[in-house]
């Protein structure tokens, strides 16, 4: 009897002494990930149970969107209800979005406070509201739950972008991603302040994307995908759901279309590309360099204005992506007269042409991946460089030699690998200081891959360390700590399904 009773003062003791841990969680002990800039603790707290509604004065759609989510996300988080009400009432505990007015700050810029009294995200932007947003729903997430209620730490978290633009992007083109995968993929870059998605349309393997004056390009250019299997694309309207779902998450979908090479699905489609007027078979292997454009057509020229004029008006942000990779089939010259001849479809559109790194090149911006002899020259005819080094970057590279899926031609690439990395130290490296930084990229290319979890596999968890080279400024990442932090969000992405291997 006697030891039972000491057996339950222990494990009282032991109860009590967590909880009065707990109850010491600082709002910087919040394993936010990408780190805020700034975290300013106090030391006080407050319940989600006395926060009585949403406020918010901002007239935006895309916000109002977000707040829908949000109080779906607080129901589930914290299993209480939190009404959205449009005006605001000082009087009352409340999570309060407000657009202060400020030009010194940066576009993302957003201040995030927790007190007593409310919580409330002010910025200068839409943008920066949203930011906000994320940076709250982490904090949600990983609060101490006291006595069954959620218990939010006091301060005050200032934070701004280090770079403006952080992206990811996956090939849909070796597989096809439907709707659904693309839009599940959208919800977790969002958490983790992406603001730009790269879908790599088209390739040898399958042209993933409805083109009304080219509509065999999808019935047979879209029909399989790497391994013969069946593939598939989006149509327009898909598509335009795609664009619109991603804004309404403050990110950017950039279409891909891949020319001169890379182009098998497109050849096999229509004759009347192919220079001697012969459709190839349709492709289902994983060599590249072995198919082009043929630069004497003038089939050529109108089918890429087609294109381009299509796929511009389902798209809302600012760049196209013309590919321009691994032309290994084209010659120099046919190279430079298509090349040249998208990126003024592109410009006539009003959208900024953005090409892989390889080969001389005249488009504004170039994404940096993988250096090879003449490539060089070609960032460096760049205005803006978005890196995407494939021995850091790439999101298809195998962790190890154990991994599952994945390449290995840029080498292994583990967790810690692919967080070390800086853009500024590459440019340095390179001589490319002169040329504008415009973010990272993180590519998940889909040779060895064909569903959400196989992707997530070798995405998770190494996109979040490319979050944190895009956001977070570089004194304030260092890997000890990035690893705690990291931890706990892989026990958050394994309850919404989403398993890291590593
Ligand atoms: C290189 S990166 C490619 C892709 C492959 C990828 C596989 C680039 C511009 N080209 O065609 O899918 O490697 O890692």
């Amino acid at each position: 009897m006697k030891k039972k009773f000491y057996i339950i003062i222990s494990v009282l003791l032991i109860a009590c002494s967590t909880t009065t841990k707990k109850s010491n969680q600082k709002l910087e002990d919040i394993p936010f990930i990408p780190l805020a800039q700034e975290i300013k603790s106090s030391n006080s707290f407050l319940l989600a149970n006395d926060l009585s509604s949403i406020q918010i004065k901002v007239k935006s759609e895309r916000i109002n969107v977000a707040l829908n989510d949000f109080k779906k996300f607080w129901k589930e988080q914290t299993s209480y209800e939190i009404p959205i009400n449009s005006s605001v009432n000082d009087n009352l505990k409340s999570i309060k979005l407000e657009l202060s007015p400020n030009s010194e700050t940066s576009k993302e810029f957003y201040q995030l406070r927790i007190n007593e009294k409310g919580i409330e995200i002010k910025s200068n932007s839409e943008e920066g509201l949203y930011r906000g947003l994320t940076t709250l729903k982490q904090v949600v997430i990983f609060s101490d739950i006291k006595n069954n209620i959620k218990t939010f730490s006091t301060g005050i978290i200032t934070d701004f972008t280090s770079y403006e633009y952080r992206g990811s992007m996956m090939d849909v083109a070796r597989h096809f991603f439907d709707v659904e995968d693309v839009k599940r993929y959208i919800d977790v870059l969002s958490l983790y302040k992406f603001n730009f998605l790269h879908l790599h349309l088209s390739d040898d393997q399958g042209w993933r994307i409805e083109i009304n004056k080219w509509p065999k390009l999808t019935t047979i250019g879209g029909e399989k995908e790497v391994g013969g299997t069946n593939g598939g694309f989006y149509t327009q309207e898909e598509y335009k759901e795609l664009v619109n779902y991603a804004h309404n998450k403050f990110i950017t979908i950039i279409p891909e279309i891949d020319v001169p090479g890379h182009t098998n699905a497109a050849l096999a489609s229509y004759s009347e590309l192919n220079c001697d007027g012969i459709s190839p078979k349709i492709y289902t292997g994983t060599e590249v360099g072995f198919s082009s454009l043929c630069a004497q057509r003038k089939e050529t020229y109108t089918f890429l204005k087609d294109v381009v004029n299509e796929i511009s008006l389902l798209t809302k942000g600012p760049y196209f992506h013309i590919g321009g990779d691994e032309s290994y089939k084209t010659s120099k010259e046919d190279f430079i007269q298509i090349i040249d001849s998208v990126i003024s479809y592109v410009h006539n559109n009003n959208k900024i042409p953005i090409t892989w790194d390889n080969e001389v090149k005249n488009a504004e911006i170039a994404q940096f991946w993988n250096l090879t002899g003449s490539d060089l020259i070609a960032l460096k005819k760049s205005k803006k460089i978005i890196y995407s080094p494939a021995n850091k970057a790439y999101l298809d590279m195998k962790y190890d030699s154990l991994s599952k899926f994945g390449l290995n031609w840029a080498g292994y690439s583990s967790v810690k690998n692919a967080y070390e990395w800086d853009p500024k130290i590459i440019a340095t490296q390179l001589n490319l200081n002169e040329i504008d930084i415009l973010g990272i990229e993180a590519p998940i290319w889909s040779e060895t891959i064909s569903s959400f979890d196989e992707l997530a596999y070798l995405v998770f968890p190494r996109l979040l360390g490319h979050s944190e080279i895009g956001w977070t400024s570089n004194e304030n990442r260092k890997w000890e700590a990035y690893i705690q932090r990291l931890e706990k969000h892989k026990i958050y992405l394994k309850s919404i399904n989403i398993e890291s291997p590593y």
